[in-house]
């Protein structure tokens, strides 16, 4: 299996997951201001989406879309969330992706001013939705970390890096986190401090 990832991105919550399940895979990044992979590769020329997550696999091709991706990575895993929980999980992943990744948006293509501070604004709604949907839960689904909390974590990172103040539930949400091996291997391969 190959992940097309970039440092940071939304890609780390695949990468997490792909240390989580322990099967082997390469990791390649991509230079999304050039879109070219590590190998000199057109980026484009291998997914015409040109974003990351992409992953390759044997079974499916190429694949595309963190709420796909993700879900697919958590079947591969030891455990895959079943029943009830399946669909928890892919409302999570639907949150995450289209209430919260989206709000980031603006910030990444470089709004300033009043827009700046707008999108800021819509981010912490989102998460302060996020932490009130959570309530005392320590993990979004069942009693142990699935693909939605990798996405949601990170979220929270980007919060941070942004100077996004966090509810106090969501700042206690990405320690558990780091606390994980599989983030802490995949933050460690992507470079992340
Ligand atoms: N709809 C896509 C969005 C993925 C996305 O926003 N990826 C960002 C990194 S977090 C990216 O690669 N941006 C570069 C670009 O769009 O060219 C998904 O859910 O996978």
């Amino acid at each position: 299996m190959k992940l097309y990832y970039a440092p940071g991105a939304c890609s780390l919550a695949s990468h997490i997951a792909l240390e989580e399940n322990g099967a082997a895979y390469e990791a390649i990044k991509v230079d999304l201001k050039t879109h070219t992979t590590e190998h000199g590769a057109d980026f484009r020329a291998i997914s015409p989406r040109g974003y990351v997550p992409a992953i390759y696999t044997g079974e499916t091709g190429l694949l595309t879309e963190n709420p796909a991706v993700l879900m697919y990575l958590a079947d591969q895993g030891a455990a895959p969330p079943s029943g009830v929980d399946r669909y928890k999980m892919l409302e999570w992943l639907g949150f995450t992706g289209t209430e919260v990744h989206n709000a980031f948006g603006p910030l990444f293509r470089g709004a300033e001013g009043a827009d700046k501070a707008g999108a800021k604004t819509n981010v912490s709604r989102r998460l302060a939705l996020a932490a009130e949907l959570m309530g005392d839960a320590e993990w979004l689904v069942g009693d142990a970390p699935t693909v939605a909390d990798n996405y949601l974590f990170v979220m929270t990172l980007w919060a941070g890096k942004l100077e996004i103040e966090l509810p106090p539930a969501l700042v206690a949400f990405r320690e558990r986190n780091m606390g994980r091996e599989s983030v802490r291997r995949a933050m460690a391969a992507e470079g992340l401090g």
